[in-house]
């Protein structure tokens, strides 16, 4: 199976980010994670990026907070799907990055997830991986199956404490 790359701009991300490693863990699906910056370590965030598809990765998970350039910047280095996180930071919420990781310009797609979005970001690379797995695919249906049920059983209990 090929795996899915995490990657953020700073191990400040990583308490939100460690989600969709956890998510991924949940789907037996294997991942690396790494903190590089397009700021800060832009070399090591491209020669990652050159290299990921030759190096087994199939998808890779960008999350980065404040002016994120990571996904796109990750974006530019390879023909893999990128799929991007906006970090929710002190100072506005997250919009920036929001705005930032979302807007690319035509040419370099960035797949964005919701203002730390990080368990969508993991359930959106399981389905590109699911594309070409059988397994991965059951594996997908059976947790919406199984989260379906666990509303069902909470509207089943609301229903009785309040319906008449
Ligand atoms: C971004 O700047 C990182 O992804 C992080 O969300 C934000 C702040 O980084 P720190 O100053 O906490 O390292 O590059």
């Amino acid at each position: 199976m090929k795996k899915v790359a995490i990657i953020m701009g700073s191990d400040s991300d990583l308490p939100v980010v460690a989600k969709a490693a956890d998510t991924l863990k949940e789907f037996g699906v294997p991942y690396e994670l790494h903190i590089y910056s397009a700021h800060r370590t832009p070399v090591e965030a491209k020669e990652f990026s050159e290299s990921a598809r030759e190096n087994g990765f199939g998808c890779i998970i960008a999350a980065a907070g404040m002016a994120a350039h990571l996904a796109g910047a990750i974006a530019a280095n390879t023909t893999l799907p990128v799929i991007g996180i906006p970090m929710k930071s002190k100072y506005l919420d997250g919009i920036d990055a929001l705005l930032s990781t979302v807007q690319m310009p035509s040419g370099i797609p960035v797949a964005t997830v919701a203002i730390d979005g990080a368990v969508n970001a993991a359930l959106l690379s399981v389905e590109i991986l699911a594309v070409t797995d059988d397994d991965l695919a059951k594996k997908l249906k059976a947790k919406r199956d199984a989260d379906t049920k666990k509303v069902l059983e909470k509207n089943a209990a609301a229903e009785a404490q309040y319906n008449f």
